[in-house]
């Protein structure tokens, strides 16, 4: 993506202090863009906007995506958006199954509103957080776009929720184009390790750091299809800035993944060897609604918008490492002010 190509445009990004949209942020305001930042900390950590929070073409508002115009409210305090970045949603699967109308509402309700509004305001495009949790329970490996459909048996309504937002989102009209990325495990910096449910890779990298062993769910030879913080973005970006016409075939919806398999036990031996720890591996029982296998087909997104993976997971798990250390050494000397920065304009 050229710099030079961009001016200052501007763009939301809900979910702007997630790990995802946080890079999504700090990337777009390299390319020049004005980024109006949107997020609730529901789950969005405020140290994860510190490295980017005083840039003058940064822009938060503390907000949820469930407030009606909101959209609108921001157009009015920063003029019109080029692209609606949508990643706000309740990420966690296990809340999610605790609070199925809840994670309906914000993760598919607020959707629906939030793509009404970008149509009546002239929004070019809008992009969709979408999960490999849509394709539920699947035996065919890879996956394709295609897999998920009305028939999928989802695992949760975080599941359901989200492929009902891609739906909706696959389906707007032009001008407005809508485009949805299912992707699948993501890992790297900023990636939260503390609870059960975190990503294996943030988790194993912590407990590696930490000196204690890893602890595998069932007999490790499951395996996820891996991709790295950085190549996400760059989906993203090219989703929301890309002037390609699709010819994918895929609707607007696309796999974000490595197309590779990675087994979790291979996982834990690489970790272990690149932290130089010994091989302290644990093995527990399996975790209930674990899915055995998960891949994905990366041809549509390749063709549709001349993507592909570029960070090897040796390499992402390396910065995802020295990251984890740069953590564990700073811990507890995180400052960050309180409040709304949407006035620094
Ligand atoms: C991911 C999502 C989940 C849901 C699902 C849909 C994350 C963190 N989880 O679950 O919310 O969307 O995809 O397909 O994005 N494991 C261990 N030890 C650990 C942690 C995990 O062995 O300490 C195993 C775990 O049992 C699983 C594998 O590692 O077999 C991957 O776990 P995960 O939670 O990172 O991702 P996944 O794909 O199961």
């Amino acid at each position: 993506m050229e710099k030079s190509e961009s001016g200052s445009r501007c763009c939301v990004v809900t979910g702007a202090a997630g790990f995802v949209g946080s890079h999504l942020c700090e990337r777009l305001l390299a390319l020049g863009y004005i980024v109006v930042g949107v997020d609730n900390f529901f789950s969005g950590r405020r140290e994860n906007l510190l490295s980017f929070a005083a840039h003058p073409r940064f822009f938060f508002h503390e907000r949820s995506v469930t407030e009606s115009r909101l959209l609108h409210e921001l157009y009015g305090a920063h003029g019109p958006f080029e692209t609606v970045f949508h990643l706000a949603a309740i990420v966690s699967v296990p809340y999610s199954m605790d609070h199925p109308e809840e994670t309906l509402e914000v993760n598919y309700g607020a959707t629906v509103r939030l793509l009404n509004e970008a149509e009546k305001l002239g929004v070019r495009s809008f992009v969709f957080a979408g999960s490999a949790a849509e394709y539920g329970t699947q035996d065919r490996m890879p996956l394709r776009e295609t897999d998920a459909g009305s028939w999928t048996r989802w695992l949760s309504p975080y599941g359901e929720a989200k492929y009902r937002a891609t739906t909706a989102v696959a389906s707007t009209r032009s001008p407005l184009r809508g485009v949805s990325l299912r992707c699948f495990n993501i890992y790297g910096p900023r990636q939260d390790p503390s609870s059960p449910y975190s990503g294996v890779i943030s988790r194993f990298v912590d407990m590696a750091v930490a000196g204690r062993p890893l602890t595998i769910f069932g007999d490790g030879f499951q395996t996820r299809d891996f991709v790295f913080v950085d190549d996400v973005v760059e989906a993203y970006c090219r989703a929301g800035i890309s002037e390609k016409a699709d010819d994918s075939g895929s609707g607007g919806i696309y796999n974000v993944g490595s197309g590779r398999p990675t087994s979790i036990l291979d996982l834990a031996r690489l970790i272990c060897r690149l932290t130089r720890r010994p091989e302290s591996i644990t093995f527990c029982s399996e975790r209930p609604g674990d899915i055995r296998h998960s891949r994905a087909s990366i041809e549509a997104i390749a063709r549709g918008l001349g993507w592909r993976p570029r960070i090897a997971l040796e390499e992402g798990l390396t910065k995802t490492i020295q990251w984890m250390h740069g953590e564990a050494q700073s811990l507890g000397a995180k400052d960050f002010p309180d409040g709304d920065l949407s006035e620094k304009k």
